[in-house]
C-alpha cells in the first residue's frame, strides 16, 4: 500500500481543488484534514466517497490529534493549507493569527520530523512582499510584511526553512498571488475581488470599484494553484525554498470589468469609492523560480476562466 499524502485545510477553497488534483493523478491516497472553521464539507462533495480519500475532522494545530493522524496514516508528504485566511481578521485577532499561521506550521513540521515525513509544502502568500516598489516581485526581494497575517506567513517560512537546513526536511514555501475560482467565498468585503464581482454581476447588482480601477493584480486560477501544490508535493528533487505561484501577467480591475460587461450585458454601472487604505497599486510576481524548479507555468487563460466562473453554479 502506498503511503498517503496529508492535506490540511482540505475542505477550503484551495484545499478542495488540490485534493481533487491529487486524486485525479491516480495511485495517490489523500488524507484530508479540516476543522471546518472556514472550510466547508460541500467543497469535498466530488471526492468524499472515493476509496483513495480519507476524511478527518480535526484541528491541524492540535498536536495530539495530529500525532494520532500521523501515527495512523504515516504520510509521505504534507500539503499544509489550513490557516487564518483573512488579513483583517489577523489585525483583530493577532493571537489567533499567531496560532493558526505560525504555530500550526511549526507543530506540523515537527510532526513531519518525528514521523519521517520528508516533505512539507506550505501555503505562504505574496502578502509577505508588502509595499515593495520593485516589480515583479522576486523571491530574493527583502520582505516587508504590512499585517500580522503577512508577518506570520513570513515567520513560518523562516521556521520551516530553518528545519530544512537543520534536519533535512524538504520545506517548499509557495507564495500565492491573487487566487480566484469556483468555491471562493464572496461573503466578506475583503473576499477576493473576483469572487465578489462574479456574485454581484450574476445577481444584477452594481459592483464597487475602490480607486480608479487601474490597479493591477497577478490573478492566478485555483486549478493552476492546485497543480502547483500537487507537483510541489509529488515531484522528486524539489529544493527547499520559497517560490512564487503566479502568472507573471498583470491585469487591471478595469480590464476585469470589461470582461464582465461582455458576459453580463445590461448590468448596472459600477459604483466608485475611494481607494482602500493600504491598498497596493500594482502586484505582480515573477514566475521564473517555480518554472525552473517544477517546470510549472500557469496555463488557464484569464478571460476564459472568468467566463467559466460566471457560469459556475
Ligand atoms: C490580497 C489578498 C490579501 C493580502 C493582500 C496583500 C485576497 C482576497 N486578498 O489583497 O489577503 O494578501 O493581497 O497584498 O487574495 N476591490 C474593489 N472592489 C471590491 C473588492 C476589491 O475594487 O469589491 C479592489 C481592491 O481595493 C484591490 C483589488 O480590488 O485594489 C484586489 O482586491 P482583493 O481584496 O481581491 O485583493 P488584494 O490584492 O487587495
Amino acid at each position: 500500500m502506498t503511503q498517503p499524502v496529508l492535506v490540511t485545510g482540505a475542505a477550503g477553497f484551495i484545499g478542495s481543488h488540490s485534493v481533487e488534483w491529487l486524486l485525479g493523478q491516480g495511485g495517490v491516497r489523500v488524507v484530508g484534514v479540516d476543522n471546518l472553521r472556514t472550510g466547508r464539507l460541500e467543497n469535498l462533495a466530488a471526492v468524499r466517497a472515493l476509496p483513495d480519500f480519507e476524511w478527518v475532522l480535526a484541528d491541524a494545530g492540535d498536536e495530539t490529534a495530529m500525532r494520532a493522524v500521523f501515527q495512523k496514516y504515516r504520510p509521505a508528504g504534507v500539503l499544509h493549507l489550513a490557516a487564518l485566511v483573512s488579513v483583517p481578521e489577523s489585525f483583530r485577532e493577532p493571537a489567533l493569527n499567531y496560532r493558526l499561521n505560525l504555530a500550526m506550521a511549526d507543530s506540523l513540521a515537527r510532526l513531519c520530523l518525528e514521523f519521517d515525513c520528508r516533505r512539507l509544502v506550505f501555503a505562504s502568500s505574496a502578502a509577505v512582499y508588502g509595499a515593495t516598489e520593485v516589480l515583479p516581485n522576486r523571491e530574493s526581494a527583502t520582505p516587508q510584511p504590512q499585517s500580522p497575517y503577512a508577518a506570520a506567513k513570513l515567520a513560518a517560512e523562516i521556521m520551516l526553512l530553518g528545519y530544512a537546513a537543520s534536519y533535512g526536511l524538504e520545506a517548499i514555501c509557495l507564495r500565492y498571488f491573487n487566487v480566484y475560482g469556483p468555491r471562493q467565498d464572496p461573503s466578506s468585503p475583503y473576499s477576493g475581488v473576483l469572487s465578489i464581482f462574479t456574485e454581484r454581476f450574476r445577481c444584477g447588482l452594481p459592483v464597487t470599484v475602490y480607486g480608479d480601477g487601474e490597479q493591477t493584480r497577478d490573478f492566478i486560477a485555483v486549478r493552476d494553484v492546485a497543480r502547483a501544490n500537487g507537483e510541489a508535493l509529488n515531484r522528486p528533487g524539489v529544493a527547499s525554498g520559497r517560490y512564487n505561484v503566479c502568472t507573471g501577467r498583470a491585469v487591471s480591475l478595469n480590464r476585469v470589468l470589461a470582461i464582465y460587461r461582455e458576459l453580463f450585458p445590461g448590468s448596472p454601472p459600477s459604483e466608485h469609492a475611494a481607494a482602500r487604505i493600504g491598498d497596493i497599486r500594482h502586484s505582480l510576481g515573477d514566475p521564473e523560480a517555480l518554472r525552473r524548479m517544477l517546470g510549472f507555468t500557469a496555463e488557464t487563460p484569464f478571460a476564459r476562466a472568468l467566463r467559466e466562473l460566471a457560469h459556475w453554479a
